[in-house]
């Protein structure tokens, strides 16, 4: 079975490329920046990535990408996931960036943009792997920073395939962003957001999501099994879903998507299955969190093929590119 994961096509819609960060490449870029780490060396590091909730993750995870200050590091950040990710036979990724973190730092939208895209064209050419990038908005910093990101973001539009919605979900819906929403559908972008499993109000996020901001995928939302209401909306929408087994069994032990694959495959949803943050959960990659995903949830062959048929169906590339990779 492992053996088949390994080798299925594959394509992945939910990892956050500053979450592909390994700790060895952190500390390549910290020396380059001259810049100054608290660990000894990357196995100390690696020891401080223990996280009891979404929050005491993301504070590791926003602290680590201040290592990315060049057009190069977001370059050499982007081509070593894009190389493991054609290396597990992934076909097509479609990765999100949090520019708010970035442009905060001093770090220009060029840079980031730049640096990431390059890395894509040499990827394409290396290894065959197609890619699209996701602006996300940063939900718990200002919303009027995340407009500003959108705008600074605009001018390399033909770069970009959609705009997502991540960071801290509490007390953070996705509604508060519509005008956001807006504005990048206006210019042809595509929208998810992270409607993350057990959060507060999830399924209001949720109805949001679909109802008023007509979403085109949702990041998690597992809690959707709650309101068959919603499940028949999706269904009908033909919305995919983007589940995280492998952040979700680190983050919050047994807790979280790793919970609601089998639910979601039964209920009919387009599940696809995704890495979120592999440098900081251990080093799980799409392959290893398909494993881990097929054990728990007794998925079979034809299930696991299922899943990577509603993944490739999900891309936001034209029909005619996505029936030649079917
Ligand atoms: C994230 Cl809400 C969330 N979950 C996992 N990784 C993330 N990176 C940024 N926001
Ligand atoms: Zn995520």
């Amino acid at each position: 079975m492992a053996r088949f994961i390994r080798v299925m096509p594959k394509a992945e819609y939910h990892v956050h490329l500053e979450g592909t960060l390994e700790g060895e490449m952190k500390f390549m870029l910290a020396q380059r920046n001259g810049i100054t780490l608290p660990f000894a060396d990357v196995a100390a590091m690696k020891a401080s990535y223990q996280y009891h909730d979404l929050p005491s993750f993301l504070a590791i995870y926003y602290d680590g990408m201040k290592v990315l200050v060049t057009e190069q590091d977001f370059h050499d950040l982007a081509l070593a996931y894009l190389a493991k990710a054609a290396s597990q036979n992934v076909l097509h990724t479609e990765m999100f960036f949090d520019p708010q973190e970035h442009l905060k730092r001093g770090v220009a939208m060029e840079t980031v943009i730049l640096g990431i895209s390059r890395a894509r064209a040499e990827a394409a050419k290396l290894y065959g792997i197609s890619s699209g990038l996701i602006l996300c908005f940063v939900r718990d910093l200002d919303p009027h920073t995340a407009m500003e990101a959108l705008d600074a973001a605009l001018p390399y539009r033909e770069h970009l395939v959609g705009v997502g919605l991540d960071s801290d979900e509490k007390g953070h819906p996705p509604g508060k962003f519509a005008a956001h929403f807006a504005k990048a559908r206006a210019a042809g972008l595509k929208v998810t957001v992270h409607c993350d499993v057990n959060q507060e109000n999830t399924l209001a996020h949720i109805r949001q999501a679909i109802v008023d901001l007509k979403v085109d995928r949702i990041d998690h939302g597992g809690n959707i099994l709650q309101s068959p209401e919603l499940v028949a909306l999706a269904k009908q929408r033909g919305l995919s879903f983007t589940v995280c087994p492998s952040f979700s069994g680190q983050v919050r032990g047994e807790g979280g998507d790793i919970e609601v694959v089998r639910g979601m495959l039964d209920a009919g949803l387009n599940v696809t299955i995704a890495s979120d943050d592999p440098a900081y959960m251990g080093s799980e990659y799409l392959t290893e969190v398909l494993i881990r995903a097929q054990r728990r949830s007794n998925l079979t062959k034809a299930e696991l093929l299922q899943i990577e048929r509603n993944a490739i169906n999900a891309a936001w590339l034209g029909d005619e590119y996505k029936a030649r990779m079917l």
